[in-house]
């Protein structure tokens, strides 16, 4: 079914990687139930954050949000499952981490709203052009987990 097969995109910014919380949302991901299906570690190019981040271009941060994208590597991933999108944005609690509770990756992590550790997909449809632009095809796999009947 495709409901299943959702996808979302999920980035450990640099700040989440130098302060050692890539184990902590993968192992939050995980438990919940949800599927790795792509990761890689980059430093993402100028080029590639500006795509990412155009919906931004105008807003006064805009030139802060991207150095502070380039200032180390990210970790990239996708993750499947029914309702990641929404359920994936949840986890990750508010934009601002002082708006976000406890339980959520950034009401339990950070502080700072221009220091928030991690990006998610705000929809399927800007799930789909993220993952189109930071994975290639034979990047993302497919195959069936053997949770998958305890799960749904
Ligand atoms: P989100 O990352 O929750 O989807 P967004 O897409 O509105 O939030 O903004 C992207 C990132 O830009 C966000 O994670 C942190 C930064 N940002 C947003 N609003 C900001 C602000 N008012 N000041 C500084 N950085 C901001
Ligand atoms: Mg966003």
């Amino acid at each position: 079914m495709a409901e299943l097969k959702e996808r979302t995109f999920i980035a450990i910014k640099p700040d989440g990687v130098q302060r050692a919380i890539i184990g902590e949302v993968i192992k939050r991901f995980e438990m919940k139930g949800f599927k790795l299906v792509g990761m890689k570690m980059l430093h993402a190019s100028e080029d590639l954050l500006m795509k990412h981040y155009v919906d931004l271009k105008d807003r006064p941060f805009f030139p802060t949000l991207i150095n502070y994208m380039r200032s180390g590597p990210v970790v990239a991933m996708v993750w499947e499952g029914k309702g990641v999108v929404k359920t994936g944005r949840v986890m990750l609690g508010e934009t601002n981490p002082a708006d976000s509770k406890p339980g959520t990756i950034r009401g339990d992590f950070c502080i700072d709203v221009s220091k928030n550790i991690i990006h998610g997909s705000d929809s399927v449809e800007s799930a789909n052009k993220e993952i189109s632009l930071w994975f290639k095809d034979d990047e993302l796999v497919n195959y069936t987990s053997c949770a998958f009947s305890w799960l749904y």
